[in-house]
C-alpha cells in the first residue's frame, strides 16, 4: 500500500493505481469525459485524450491528467484549486469550440456530457470562435452518425473493439479533422457493424445516436384506418422506470402497459408471449438435433445456437459465413410476433394486414434494421413496422405528458398477451436457454420439472458453462454475452473442438438487460445486476413458468399452426441466414 495526500485527505490505497481511482477510493469526485470504465470486465478507457480530470501535483511543474498517472507514495494532490479550474475550464473551451451549437434540438440535450460539464463550468458563450469542421451524417437503420459532435472521447472504438471484437471503428484523420469512424470513412451500413448499438450506449455527446422512429408512431396512432399493435421486450419492463427517476431494478409493467394504453395504441400484447412460442420452436428444433445425434448421425449439426439476437446474427453472418447450417432457424421473438399478429390475430379481429402497423418497444437498437430485413416481409410489407428503444419510449411518455410515475397497473390484452416466466428471462443473459431446458425437459423425458430454475446457468461471466441432467442425458450447455466472448465459442465450434450441445449468445453484455436502446447506465454494473434481479423476479411471480403451458401458445397451435415444426410454422416462424 502507498499513502498520498488528496485534498488534504490521507488516502492508503494499492500501488499502481491511478490518482482517479485513488481519488474516488477517497470520495472526491473528478470530472472526466473520455475516462470510461467496465469494472467487471476489466476494461478501461483512458486515451488521456480530453484533459478534463487533470489536477495539480505539488512539485511537479504541469498538470497530470488523472486517469493516466499512478498515485505515488507521499503525493499531494490538489484536485479543485484555482489552477486546476482554469485548466479544465479552457480545455472545455477549446473542445466546445469544435462542436456544433445545436443543443437546442440535438437528441441527446439533457443527456450529454459535454452538455452537463459546460453547465457546471458556467460556460455560457461560444469562447473561441472560427471555423468549425463540418462532415457529413451518416444514416445506418439503426444509428445515426452526427460526427461534428464526435470528441474523440473514443469510447465507442474501446466498445466496438475490445468488448464485441467487431473492429468497425475506429480513429481517422488529425487536427480539428480527427473523427472516430470506419475505415475509410464509409458508411456503418457498409461496414463490419452488427448494429448492436453499444457504441451508442457510451457516446457522452450526440455523436452517436439511434434512429428515433416516434413520429411515424404518431401518425400511425392517428390515422383512423390502421389498427395500431404494440409488443414489449422482456428487458424494457425492469429498465424504463429509471427514466422517470426510480431506482435501477423496479419493475414497471403494469405502468408501462397504462401508458401504452393512453398513448392510443389499439392492442398491447407482449414479446414475451412470442419468446414462448420461440421456446416451443427452438426447443422442437434442439430435441430434433439431438434424437437425430442420439441415432448416430455424424452430420447433424451441433451445438445448436441461439438465434432470437439481431446483433448476434449480423456478427455470424459476417464473420462465419461457413457456419450458417448451425444457428436455429427460428426467427426471433420479435419477428414471431409480427408474423403472429399480422396474420392468426389479424384474421381473427378481421383487419387486413396492410391495416394493421407492429409496433415493438425493445432494448435494442438492432432490431430496428432487424424488422426492416427483406426475409421479414410479405409481399413489401414488414411483418414489424416500427421499433423503438426504452429510451425513445420514455421520450414519448414524457412528449405526451403522462404522469407514469403515478399511473396505475395495466394489463396487457389477450391473446398474445399472455406469457410465462420463461417468456421473461429471455431479457437476461441464460434465460433463453433457461427457458428452452425448463420446457426440452419435460418434452424429452415426458416428467414434470420439479425445479424450474437453473441456477447454474445464471449470472454475469462472460462465458458460462453447465451440465443440466435431462434424465440421464448430460446437456452441456455454454453461454456468452457480449461479441467478443461469442467469437471465442464460435471458434471452437469452427475448429470442430466445441463440447456443447447448445450455446446461447446474447451480443449485448448482461443480455437484453444491458442493450443499446436501454436507459444509460454509464459502465456501472449494478445497474445491470438490479435489471437483471428484476427480470427474475417477475419470472417468479408468474402463475405459469414454462412456455408450453402458456394457454394461448396452446390454443395458437391448436386453433392455427398445428405442432411445432409443422409446415405453416416453418413458413411463419423460421427464417435463412445470409453471408
Ligand atoms: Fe431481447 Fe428478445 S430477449 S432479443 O434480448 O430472444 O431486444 O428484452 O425482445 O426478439 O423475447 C431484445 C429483450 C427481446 C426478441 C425476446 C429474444
Ligand atoms: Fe460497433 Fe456495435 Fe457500434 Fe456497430 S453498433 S459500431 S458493432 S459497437
Amino acid at each position: 500500500m502507498i499513502e498520498l495526500t488528496i485534498d488534504n485527505k490521507k488516502v492508503q490505497v494499492e500501488e499502481g493505481t491511478t490518482i482517479l481511482k485513488a481519488a474516488r477510493e477517497a470520495g472526491v469526485e473528478i470530472p472526466t469525459l473520455c475516462h470510461f470504465e467496465l469494472c467487471d470486465m476489466g476494461i478501461e478507457n483512458k486515451p488521456g485524450g480530453c484533459r478534463i480530470c487533470v489536477v495539480e501535483v505539488e512539485g511537479r511543474r504541469n498538470l497530470a491528467p488523472s486517469c493516466m498517472t499512478e498515485a505515488q507514495n507521499g503525493m499531494v494532490i490538489h484536485t479543485h484549486n484555482i489552477r486546476v479550474l482554469n485548466a479544465r475550464t479552457t480545455v472545455l473551451k477549446l473542445i466546445i469550440s469544435d462542436h456544433p451549437f445545436d443543443c437546442l434540438v440535438c437528441a441527446k440535450s439533457g443527456q450529454c456530457e459535454l452538455q452537463s460539464l459546460a453547465i457546471q463550468f458556467g460556460i455560457r458563450s461560444q469562447p473561441y470562435e472560427g471555423e468549425q469542421s463540418r462532415y457529413r451524417k451518416d444514416t445506418s437503420p439503426s444509428i445515426i452518425r452526427d460526427v461534428d459532435k464526435c470528441i474523440m472521447c473514443r469510447r465507442c472504438e474501446m466498445m466496438c473493439n475490445e468488448v464485441q471484437t467487431v473492429g468497425a471503428l475506429s480513429a481517422v484523420n488529425r487536427g480539428f479533422m480527427s473523427v472516430v469512424a470506419p475505415a475509410f470513412e464509409m458508411n456503418l451500413e457498409d461496414s463490419p457493424c452488427t448494429y448492436c448499438g453499444q457504441c451508442v450506449s457510451v457516446c457522452p455527446t450526440g455523436a452517436l445516436t439511434e434512429v428515433d422512429h416516434t413520429n411515424d408512431i404518431i401518425r400511425a396512432l392517428s390515422d383512423p384506418t390502421k389498427t395500431v399493435v404494440v409488443q414489449t421486450a422482456p428487458a424494457v419492463r425492469a429498465a424504463l422506470g429509471e427514466e422517470f427517476g426510480l431506482p435501477p431494478g423496479t419493475l414497471v409493467t403494469g405502468k408501462m402497459v397504462s401508458a401504452l394504453r393512453e398513448l392510443g395504441f389499439d392492442y398491447i400484447f407482449d414479446t414475451d408471449f412470442s419468446a414462448d412460442l420461440t421456446i416451443m420452436e427452438e426447443g422442437t428444433e434442439l430435441l430434433q438435433r439431438l434424437q437425430q445425434y442420439l441415432a448416430g448421425d455424424t452430420e447433424v449439426r451441433l451445438p445448436i445456437l441461439t438465434s432470437c439476437c439481431p446483433g448476434w446474427v449480423n456478427f455470424f453472418e459476417h464473420n462465419f459465413p461457413d457456419l450458417l447450417d448451425v444457428p436455429s432457424t427460428a426467427k426471433s421473438p420479435q419477428q414471431m410476433f409480427g408474423a403472429i399478429a399480422k396474420s392468426y390475430f389479424a384474421e381473427k379481429i378481421g383487419v387486413n394486414r396492410k391495416d394493421m402497423i407492429v409496433v415493438s418497444i425493445m432494448p435494442c437498437l438492432a432490431k430496428k434494421y432487424e424488422c426492416q430485413r427483406d426475409e421479414f416481409k410479405a409481399d413489401g410489407n414488414p411483418d414489424v413496422d416500427y421499433s423503438i428503444s426504452t429510451r425513445e419510449l420514455a421520450a414519448f411518455i414524457k412528449q405526451a405528458n403522462i404522469d407514469f410515475l403515478n399511473l396505475p397497473d395495466g394489463n396487457f390484452d389477450d391473446p398474445l398477451g399472455e406469457s410465462s416466466g420463461a417468456g421473461v428471462i429471455f431479457g437476461n443473459t441464460g434465460g433463453v436457454i433457461e427457458a428452452a431446458c425448463r420446457t426440452a425437459y419435460e418434452l424429452y423425458t415426458g416428467k414434470t420439472l420439479e425445479k424450474v430454475d437453473f441456477h447454474a446457468l445464471r449470472g454475469m461471466e462472460g462465458i458460462r458453462s453447465a451440465t443440466v441432467d435431462f434424465d440421464g442425458l448430460q446437456l452441456n450447455i455454454g453461454i456468452a454475452h457480449g461479441l467478443g466472448n461469442a467469437r471465442k465459442l464460435l471458434n471452437d465450434v469452427k475448429a470442430g473442438k466445441s463440447q456443447y450441445h447448445a450455446i446461447e449468445i446474447m451480443a449485448c453484455p448482461g443480455g437484453c438487460i444491458g442493450g443499446g436502446g436501454q436507459p444509460y447506465h454509464h459502465g456501472n454494473s449494478e445497474i445491470l445486476s438490479k435489471r437483471i434481479a428484476a427480470i427474475y423476479t417477475e419470472d417468479k411471480r408468474k402463475v405459469i413458468r414454462k412456455s408450453h403451458e402458456n394457454p394461448s401458445i396452446i390454443r395458437l397451435y391448436e386453433e392455427y399452426l398445428g405442432k411445432p415444426g409443422s409446415h405453416k410454422a416453418h413458413q411463419l416462424l423460421h427464417t435463412e441466414y445470409f453471408p
